[in-house]
């Protein structure tokens, strides 16, 4: 079996179903076994690495950065790290698969949850807010998000379950020869 590590990177709008997908995959590839998983989700990430920080490009980008930091380590042991936060500029996904690249794999994958749908379910109210104005900044909204031009793998999540997202993510890893 491949021992390289490697990053498995979510990007997508909030709302999009990046953590949900994520810790399926994570579940999955702990099932496989072999590599220790490590879950860097954004809600995590923003609460222990990052709590500083705020919404503005430059404050996103050291966000981004500083995960992109932990899963090169992570990938150069050999390990399995996962990435889920939104990561709206395409410089900085860029700047970070170019940082893991040297130790190991990077894949990207785009859950493209439309704005409508991640808009129309808004679990966690965030887009009313944004709407009204009371979030400024907000991706989607207020702020932008750079569409993947060219991810290892898109997710359509708005045609099938969680649960067959996260396997189209674990086929690609197979095909791709890491697992
Ligand atoms: C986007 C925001 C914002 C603004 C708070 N814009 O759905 P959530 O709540 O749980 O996920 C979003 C999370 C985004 O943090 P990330 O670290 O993933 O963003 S980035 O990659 O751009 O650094 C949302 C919440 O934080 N949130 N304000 N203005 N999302």
């Amino acid at each position: 079996r491949s021992q390289q590590g490697f990053t498995v990177f979510f990007t997508g709008l909030s709302g999009s179903g990046k953590s949900t997908i994520a810790n399926a995959l994570m579940v999955k590839l702990m099932e496989v076994g072999g590599r220790p998983v490590t879950l860097l989700d954004g809600d995590v990430v923003r609460k222990h690495l990052s709590s500083e920080l705020g919404f503005s490009k430059e404050h996103r980008d050291i966000n981004i950065r500083r995960i992109g930091f932990v899963a090169s380590e992570i990938t150069k042991n050999g390990g399995i790290a996962i990435c889920a936060p939104i990561a709206p500029y395409a410089a900085t996904r860029r700047a970070v698969r170019e940082m893991i690249e040297q130790y190991g794999a990077f894949v990207e994958v785009h859950v493209a949850t439309s704005l409508e749908a991640c808009e129309r379910r808004d679990r966690k109210g965030l887009y009313k807010l944004a709407r009204e104005g009371k979030i400024k900044e907000f991706t989607g909204i207020s702020d932008p998000y750079d569409v993947p031009e060219n991810p290892e793998l898109r997710i359509d999540t708005e045609n099938q379950d969680v649960d067959t997202c996260a396997h189209q993510v674990l086929l690609k890893l197979e095909a791709m020869g890491l697992i």
